[in-house]
């Protein structure tokens, strides 16, 4: 008898230990999600993903990337992935201290702090009971236009976008040059551009037209590079292709500071293109004569906001 009442037991606790285990099962219906960067291309390499709403969600972000990144997950309307970038790149001095979150709590949901090269950070949320798009984004200066993604929030996992095609590819051309981990430089002429100049493209997004006829930088703008496509096959002759396209967005580039005077306050300056040079990692330093006198510059970004410095 004691022995049928053992058997008895046994059987019942095969029979059960399925359904508990199941149950576990249901009840870590978290979903993980990692997201890291693809090095040297201001992109994540997750473009899109799907969530069921009100899921338990633990995304991972890795910056396996040299430069600094964040990720925001936020809602909005169209435009919205912008309009907070910009917001973050109009803080100003204290951008970096807020980890580039401007105030905009009903619009940001989660967000992680900017990781350096090599960090990691879990951002643990319940999705949005709300069926929709969410999109994510970095809001470092310039890396909104090419560093951004979509969470959709559907209760049809056949929504499930595989690797967003359309955010990846981007309609900047088939020629997009891109600066990696260093500065790029290219001497072509570029639409509405002066006649002589000289491109810089710096890794994190902020690049310039330096013109070599008044030695002055023309314009700035942050985002990607330049599509060199229209300028593809030609020879050296920079005449000879049409002109290349500046992507990304235009800035002023502070004209209060250009051009350099030595001499007289009201005479015009004789400026001398001499050359510029580049060493590794570090920014341009161009070189001119104004009324005879050496002089040279070295052109970053600015260390706050969108905007160029002038290091002499
Ligand atoms: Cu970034």
């Amino acid at each position: 008898m004691k022995q049928l009442i053992e058997y008895f037991r046994t059987c019942l606790v095969i029979v059960l230990l399925p359904a508990v285990v199941f149950e576990i099962d249901l009840k870590a219906e978290e979903l993980a999600v990692r997201i890291s960067t693809r090095p040297g291309q201001m992109r994540y390499d997750l473009e899109s993903f799907a969530v069921s709403p009100g899921a338990d969600v633990i995304l991972t972000f890795v910056n396996n990337d040299e430069m600094q990144h964040n990720l925001l997950i936020i809602q909005g309307s169209e435009g919205i992935t912008m309009k907070v970038a910009q917001k973050a790149w109009a803080m100003g001095a204290g951008a970096v201290e807020r980890q580039f979150i401007p105030e905009m709590e009903d619009v940001i949901l989660h967000h992680t702090r900017v990781l350096d090269s090599g960090q990691q950070q879990d951002l643990r949320f319940t999705a949005p009971s709300e069926e929709g798009q969410y999109p994510y984004v970095c809001t470092l200066p310039g890396h909104a236009f090419s560093m951004k993604g979509m969470m959709v929030v559907t209760s049809n996992p056949q929504d499930i976008i595989p690797a967003n095609k359309e955010a990846a590819s981007s309609n900047h051309g088939d020629f997009e040059l891109r600066p990696h981990h260093k500065p790029l430089v290219k001497r072509a002429f570029v639409e509405d551009g002066p006649a002589r100049a000289i491109n810089v493209g710096m890794p994190g997004g902020i690049n310039f037209c330096f013109d070599a006829e008044s030695c002055a930088v023309a314009f700035g703008w942050f985002g990607p590079f330049l599509d060199i496509g229209p300028d593809w096959g030609r020879n050296v002759n920079e005449r000879g292709g049409r002109p290349v396209k500046v992507l990304g967005e235009r800035f002023d580039a502070g004209q209060s500071i250009f051009p350099l005077r030595i001499g007289s306050k009201y005479a015009t300056p004789q400026v001398e293109f001499k050359g510029y040079r580049l060493r590794g990692m570090e920014a341009p330093t161009f070189e001119f004569t104004v009324n005879g006198a050496w002089v040279k510059e070295t052109i970053t970004p600015a260390g706050k906001g969108i905007g160029l410095g002038i290091n002499p």
